[in-house]
């Protein structure tokens, strides 16, 4: 694996047109990343294989996307100490309900910063935030973003 920054991992293809928009933050910001599919359940093994080959990539932190049962996050939490953003996905009758409960609740110690449901933008700049900790160029583009973002609402008046 080449060196990345960030490793997203979402539960099935199906969840990609979500979380195209983690990685277009993610890519405006200049920020390396991999995007692979593994789930919870259904490749356990490889999960935990993924987050090992990611970590000796030099990966800071992980974006874990899944819907309905989603425990990818919290299985990947389990297996690293760096921190864990979850994206709860719309997929299944639930709309996203029951992804949004199986990433948030996790027991205590194991935290997974989840944001709202299908809010991968919001995901992609949450991790551009946490590297940021660690990179002035990251913080000014960051504060740029801001003031673009307040522009446009002030530009619809
Ligand atoms: C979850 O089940 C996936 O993350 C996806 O959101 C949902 C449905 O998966 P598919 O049946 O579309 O593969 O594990």
């Amino acid at each position: 694996m080449n060196t990345i920054k960030v490793l997203i991992l979402m539960g099935s293809a199906s969840d990609r047109p979500v979380m195209q928009k983690a990685e277009a933050v993610l890519d405006d910001f200049g920020v390396p990343y991999k995007t692979m599919i593994r789930s919870a359940h259904r490749t356990p093994e490889a999960t935990v294989q993924a987050v090992k080959e990611a970590e000796e990539a030099g990966c800071q932190l992980f974006i874990c996307a899944a819907g309905m049962a989603a425990h990818l996050a919290g299985v990947v939490c389990s297996k690293t100490v760096k921190p864990v953003i979850g994206v709860p996905v719309a997929s299944g009758p639930l709309h996203g309900q029951d992804a949004l409960l199986s990433t948030v609740m996790m027991p205590p110690g194991l935290p997974v910063a989840t944001v709202g449901i299908n809010a991968a933008k919001n995901a992609g700049l949450l991790a551009v935030q946490m590297l940021a900790q660690n990179d002035a160029s990251l913080t000014e583009k960051l504060k740029a973003d801001r003031i673009t973002q307040a522009e446009a609402i002030l530009a619809e008046d």
